[in-house]
């Protein structure tokens, strides 16, 4: 490095001589689906700050991975497969892809099959299951979860909540956007009644399922506390339930102890509504892990159908889904840490300090609020906003954007308080607004941005033209910021202006109305016009082109 160069840029910094105010839009991705609208839990849990942290449009999918996939069993009354917002989402166990045509389920006419040429009677992947395509009737111990009439909707619509396809322009979204789903059935003659619910989960993890929702259970009874055990243990699973409905007589929020949800090792899921409201129906205790909303979820129904649901039934799901989409991110990552990242990323809220029916609600909603945008990314990715925009070197030095000049535009990068640390940031400025052209797009920081800390860069700054003839205002510019060191890198884009404006520095004068007609004089003779004005308060001014006042006026 030239130590003059060095010099040169650091007395340029001194000459920084603007700031801008800047609108900092929080980048959200918002799916087709027609329902989005309706589904305020996902803007609550913040899954559209988390979608952004895929590339949708350079191709990325949420949950999907490059190698495998995560899969969520949903251990539920039954599970209408080929409804058209989940069949994209339905596991496919290539294992007994018999014919190896890729496929374990095909289209005949308008209904959705199991592959004919895969169907053997042989349990081709040795899992334990013949035929296992796409889950399992744990019931009645066949290959088809399929609700045998319309009564058992009930898992078909857990499982929208886990991962209906998202960005479809079809029904719902949902958290997991394209993780897998497989299908268990669980509930032999009444959906009302989860009667083989343990057994589905122990199916589930047979057959590979990496996270397994529970939307049932029972108060009191205690539960199957070893089979949970080996499933967390032995087959690596998180397995997340319903915390409860309350009272099935009255109606209010029970403080008893819940089962499957009250278990070690299970993630125990009450329900909120809208604006974080705790409606004291929801069970409430100790083993609580966190909330999720609960209330009027928009979701999908048996018959191809959408419907607005309310339940701990549907909280849970949400959680299972947005655990799988995390999983998804961190493939290498184990159970437990998985289960860390949910319950200790989430929101509190003021109902957490409230009561039901006069019962403190204190240490009884769990961690909070789920939050799977920061469950995602907090401590592992930087949050990076730009704090200020400085431009220096300008043509005539005086720190003004103006037609027909270049300027170097150093950014300010500010990360907040209780995220990562952010190494190797990189900013790419582009725009569409031909006005402007970009002779250097791209600022390489070499200091780790810290959390809480902002950073600039001493040497580094886009260079930026505005043509002689660009017109004065604002020009819409995006900065791509990423950061890290290895995959997945951090990456937003912000929206900033970069103004281009014909006004001095130091102009317009605030508190100054001008009547007379401004003159351009060398009254003080250093052969540096100044300007002169009569203002509406009876008085001369008199200003340096820098804007400060001239002497003597
Ligand atoms: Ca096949
Ligand atoms: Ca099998
Ligand atoms: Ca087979
Ligand atoms: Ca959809």
């Amino acid at each position: 490095m030239d130590i003059d160069d060095l010099v040169k840029q650091a007395e340029s910094l001194e000459s920084i001589r603007t700031s801008e105010t800047i609108a900092i839009i929080r980048p959200t991705y918002i799916p087709n689906d027609p329902r989005w609208n309706q589904q305020y839990g996902l803007p609550l849990i913040e899954a559209d700050l988390a979608y952004d942290l895929w590339d949708i449009e350079g191709g990325e999918l949420p949950g999907q991975m490059e190698e495998g996939e995560i899969v969520v069993g949903v251990a539920d009354d039954a599970l209408e497969w080929d409804h058209p917002d989940l069949i994209d989402n339905i596991w496919q166990n290539l294992g007994e892809d018999a014919d190896g045509d890729g496929v374990v389920i095909v289209q005949d006419g308008n209904t959705w099959i199991f592959d004919p040429d895969d169907i053997n009677g042989i349990d081709d992947d040795e899992d334990g299951y013949e035929d296992n395509f796409i889950g399992w009737d744990v019931s009645y111990n066949d290959n088809d979860p399929m609700p045998p009439n319309n009564n058992y909707y009930h898992g078909t619509s857990v499982a929208g909540c886990v991962s209906a396809s998202t960005d479809n322009s079809t029904g719902v979204a949902s958290v997991g956007w394209s993780v897998k789903i497989m299908g268990l059935r669980c509930s032999a003659n009444d959906p009302q009644y989860i009667t083989d619910g343990y057994q589905g989960i122990l199916s589930a993890a047979h057959m590979g399922a990496n996270v397994i929702n529970c939307s049932w259970g029972s108060f009191g009874g205690g539960g199957n506390q070893s089979l949970i055990n080996s499933v967390f243990n032995s087959y690596g699973c998180v397995i997340v339930a319903s915390a409860g409905n309350g009272d099935p007589e009255t109606g209010d929020t029970n403080f008893e102890s819940h089962y499957p949800s009250g278990l070690n090792h299970v993630i125990s899921v009450s329900a909120i509504g809208p604006n974080d409201n705790f409606g004291c129906w929801a069970t409430a205790g100790t083993t609580v892990d966190l909330c999720a909303p609960g209330e009027s979820v928009w979701t999908t129904d048996v018959n191809n159908g959408y419907h607005s649901v309310w339940g701990t039934s549907f909280s849970s799901p949400m959680t299972a889904g947005a655990a799988a989409l995390i999983w998804s991110r961190f493939p290498d990552a184990e159970n437990s840490w998985i289960e860390e990242r949910i319950i200790t990323n989430t929101d509190e809220f003021s109902d957490m300090e409230g009561s039901c029916q006069g019962v403190s609600l204190e240490g009884m909603l769990g961690t909070g609020r789920l939050n799977i945008f920061k469950a995602l990314s907090a401590g592992i990715f930087p949050s990076l906003y730009i704090d200020d925009i400085n431009y220096l070197n300008d043509s005539d030095g005086d720190g003004v954007f103006n037609p027909g000049e270049q300027v170097k535009v150093k950014l300010i990068i500010g990360n907040e308080e209780g995220w990562a640390d952010a190494e190797n940031v990189v900013a790419t400025i582009s725009s569409e607004d031909d006005r402007i052209a970009f002779i250097d797009n791209t600022i390489t920081f070499d200091n780790t941005i810290p959390s809480g800390g902002s950073s600039f860069t001493l040497l580094d700054h886009f260079l930026v033209f505005a043509f002689e003839d660009a017109g004065l205002g604002d020009v819409p510019c995006t900065v791509h910021l990423q950061a890290g060191t290895s995959e997945p890198f951090y990456t937003t884009d912000i929206e900033i202006d970069l103004s281009i404006s014909l006004d001095q520095y130091g102009f317009p004068i605030d508190n100054l109305i001008i009547k007379s007609s401004p003159l351009i004089s060398d009254v003080d003779g250093n052969s540096i016009g100044e300007i002169y004005f009569g203002s509406d308060n009876g008085n001369l001014y008199g200003y340096t082109i820098a804007g400060y006042p001239q002497y003597g006026f």
